[in-house]
């Protein structure tokens, strides 16, 4: 979509407000990214590390749309998912470095990120993983009869899993709600979606399980929204799965470790180049520009702003404490 197409889409359907809202939320989740990187070159973040520069869109666009008892449930990929469910920044930081007052107590790390406080049922190490649980999720809201959703995310290499299609089938045969988001940013790891499957459509893998299913371009946050908020209405409403393959792209390796030179051996610099050109922060805060609605002024406060948060965060987490030896094993069983 150009950005002529996304003004005019913007002009009828949201504020400037709620759009500056947006803005400002892909923004901390860039910077955030940003600054794991430094921490964990650092030594201060330990364990694996996967951003989600260039795929914000996907979480911002989405999340801020859902209602109190919604559940949203992710994968390892999951720091811009805690952030938009309102987890701290603190909480998130110190998670990531190990220590007690991180949102999992420390013992998860990066890729297990939860906050179920605020609905956030976690990220999940395992590929797939989120999508059977969903299926307990969704189950459990429809039994209670709640009028809630469950959000679950999951990338183009889990949809090649056994133990997704068969929760599909599940969550297409019972009608739940759930909103499945698939992060299609190409590849697993370094193999990509036309090397790893016979059928690239997803969108046909989902409707085969009886669920409706969409294809969204993930760089465009006012499609994510607009796709996102009728699929959470009709998951609600009407009580049936919804799924949308939304279009992304990391602009960043798949973990710390998949350095540029790694990268090499399964995409070309220009690719990454052609798909930085619709940065969907970029877009966004052209959009605004363009509307009259940012200045640079205010886009040099609201970095500042951001970089405090995130400078708050890091000195919260390095001054916290370790998890105590006796936690060791807490939160291995449920109690009771
Ligand atoms: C069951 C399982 N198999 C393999 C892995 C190793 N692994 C970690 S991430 C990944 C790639 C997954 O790609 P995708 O689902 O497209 O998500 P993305 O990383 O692109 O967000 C693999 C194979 C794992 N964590 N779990
Ligand atoms: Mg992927």
């Amino acid at each position: 979509m150009s950005i002529q197409s996304v003004a005019a889409s913007a002009a009828s359907d949201q504020g400037d407000a709620d759009l500056l809202a947006t803005y400002r939320l892909m923004l901390l989740m860039r910077r955030f990214e940003e600054s794991l990187y430094r921490k964990y070159r650092e030594g201060k973040i330990g364990g694996y590390l996967h951003r989600y520069d260039g795929q914000e869109a996907l979480v911002a666009g989405v999340i801020p749309q859902l209602i109190k008892g919604d559940y949203v449930l992710c994968t390892y990929r999951d720091h811009a998912h805690a952030i938009a469910c309102g987890t701290s920044p603190r909480a998130i930081m110190a998670e990531l470095m190990g220590k007690a007052t991180g949102c999992a107590g420390g013992k998860g790390g990066s890729m297990h990120l939860i906050d179920p406080a605020n609905g956030f049922l976690g990220g999940d190490g395992i590929v797939g993983g989120p999508v059977p649980v969903s299926v307990g999720v969704g189950f459990a809201i429809k039994y209670r009869g709640d009028k809630n959703v469950c959000l679950c995310y999951f990338g183009d290499g889990a949809m090649n899993q056994g133990g997704v299609h068969e929760a599909l089938n599940m969550a297409g045969l019972y009608g739940l709600p759930i909103v499945y988001i698939l992060e299609n940013n190409g590849y697993a790891m370094g193999t990509s979606v036309e090397r790893s499957t016979g059928q690239p459509e997803m969108v046909l893998k989902a409707q085969a399980h009886g669920i409706d299913a969409e294809t969204v371009d993930g760089m465009d946050i006012l499609a994510v929204r607009d796709a996102a908020g009728r699929a959470i209405a009709r998951a609600r409403e009407e009580v049936r799965a919804q799924f949308l393959e939304m279009r992304t792209y990391r602009f960043v390796g798949h973990g710390v470790a998949d350095n540029a030179q790694q990268q090499r051996f399964y995409r070309t610099e220009d690719e990454i180049a052609a798909w930085k050109e619709h940065d969907p922060l970029i877009k966004l805060r052209n959009l605004l520009v363009a509307h009259g609605a940012l200045t640079d002024a205010d886009d040099e406060a609201m970095e500042s702003e951001i970089r405090a948060t995130i400078e708050d965060a890091i000195r919260f987490a390095e001054e916290s404490p370790p998890p105590p030896l006796e936690s060791l094993y807490e939160h291995v069983y449920a109690e009771g």
